[in-house]
């Protein structure tokens, strides 16, 4: 199949899942064409079967806002004639569902159909969809789709919820390339960020107010006053420089490292012994599947689809959000012995391996013939 995949080109999830997801497609033989704005992150590899385009926005000093979502559509357009792509899959409704659409009526008009995949990832719905002023637009983009999948059984409720949806919605979990997470390292350079005795725990995000970034600090906080330890802060966003100036306030700002976005979450994971992901809402945890996939058990909220990856007293523990003293009393009955952290650590390789890519990446084969077989005429 020729597959054009449409997404945000950033660390984020849905963009780390879009771009996976195209890796694994076209070692299975599919020619892969991703659109957007700039070139995902985690797309090193161009090659006959990868293709990226990109969609360039002019800026003209009457709009006060670019119009992306026009430049995307016409872009689309181009693509489907150009290279003769099958199928649409587009990631994060916002405003990608909505461009595909104008794409897909724009083709019709030309006597050429084709078919739209909407994956939903979580704040498309939970935080920014549901907003009174997109609401509508998501809404109808959504139950335009020829298929719509959402990668969590908890977000598919979610939507259903929030929205009044027509449209079925096919639960696709986030999946892992597990190879990938082999620890190819004979030395991880721990020492390099640890002494022998510290133990050395592990966030990764995007810093936004959601991930309640305030409550890993004041956790770790706590951890540290019991057992030596080593906090990771990787990512960039909003709540970085606040929690940088909440460290010093508690005086643990030698304790915990930001490193800003990186490139090395392998290293970083292989050299962890906890991952902490708090989140007020979380419709998958893709960054707590691949701590997982590298053997780090995980402390979270239990909200979302988090209960979906992360299973309680076997892969890690589950608080209730903002239970920062429960958080750390689990935390420390995992840290503080070393059978028990060796326990989980295996516990939650193993969890991981229901996600595998080879696994999942079928589904959304499958998803992509029926689209094409039922495409939607307008
Ligand atoms: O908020 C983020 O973490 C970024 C966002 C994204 O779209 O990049 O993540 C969402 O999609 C990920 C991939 O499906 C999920 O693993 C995250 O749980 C989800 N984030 C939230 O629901 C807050």
């Amino acid at each position: 199949m020729k597959i054009g995949i449409v997404c945000y080109p950033t660390f984020g999830g849905s963009g780390v899942v879009a771009t996976e997801l195209g890796l694994e497609l076209s070692k299975r033989g599919h020619e892969i064409h991703f659109i957007t704005y700039s070139q995902p992150v985690r797309l090193e590899l161009l090659n006959k079967n990868v293709h990226f385009h990109e969609v360039n926005v002019p800026e003209y000093p009457l709009f006060h806002y670019q119009p992306y979502e026009l430049a995307l559509s016409s872009k689309l357009v181009d693509m489907v004639k150009l290279h003769k792509i099958d199928v649409l899959h587009v990631h994060y409704a916002i405003p990608h569902a909505y461009a595909a659409y104008m794409a897909k009526k724009m083709l019709h008009e030309e006597g050429i159909e084709v078919p739209i995949v909407t994956t939903l990832h979580g704040t498309d719905i939970t935080l920014v969809g549901s907003h009174p002023f997109y609401k509508s637009a998501v809404a109808f983009s959504i139950n335009k789709s020829d298929a719509v999948t959402s990668v969590s059984q908890s977000l598919k409720e979610d939507t259903l919820r929030l929205f009044d949806i027509t449209n079925k919605i096919q639960v696709v979990p986030n999946f892992i390339d597990l190879e990938k997470h082999i620890n190819h390292y004979t030395d991880c350079q721990r020492a390099m960020m640890a002494d022998d005795d510290e133990k050395i725990i592990t966030h990764i995000s995007n810093f936004r107010p959601v991930k309640r970034i305030q409550d890993i600090i004041h956790i770790f906080n706590k951890i540290q006053k019991e057992i030596p330890a080593k906090l990771m802060m990787v990512g960039e966003g909003p709540e970085k420089e606040p929690a940088e100036r909440l460290c010093e306030r508690l005086g643990i700002e030698d304790k915990v490292i930001f490193f800003g976005k990186s490139h090395e979450i392998d290293k970083i994971l292989c050299f962890s012994d906890l991952f902490l992901l708090p989140s007020e809402t979380e419709s998958f945890g893709l960054a707590a599947l691949e701590a997982m996939a590298s053997g780090v058990p995980i402390i979270s909220s239990n909200t979302g689809g988090i209960p979906e990856v992360n299973k309680q007293g076997v892969s890690g523990f589950l608080s209730n959000v903002g239970d920062i003293d429960d958080m750390v009393k689990n935390a420390l009955y995992i840290l503080k012995n070393d059978s028990i952290l060796a326990e989980f650590k295996a516990n939650a390789k193993k969890e991981a391996e229901q996600f595998d890519i080879h696994k999942i990446v079928p589904y959304y084969e499958a998803i992509y013939k029926e689209a094409m077989i039922n495409c939607i005429s307008i």
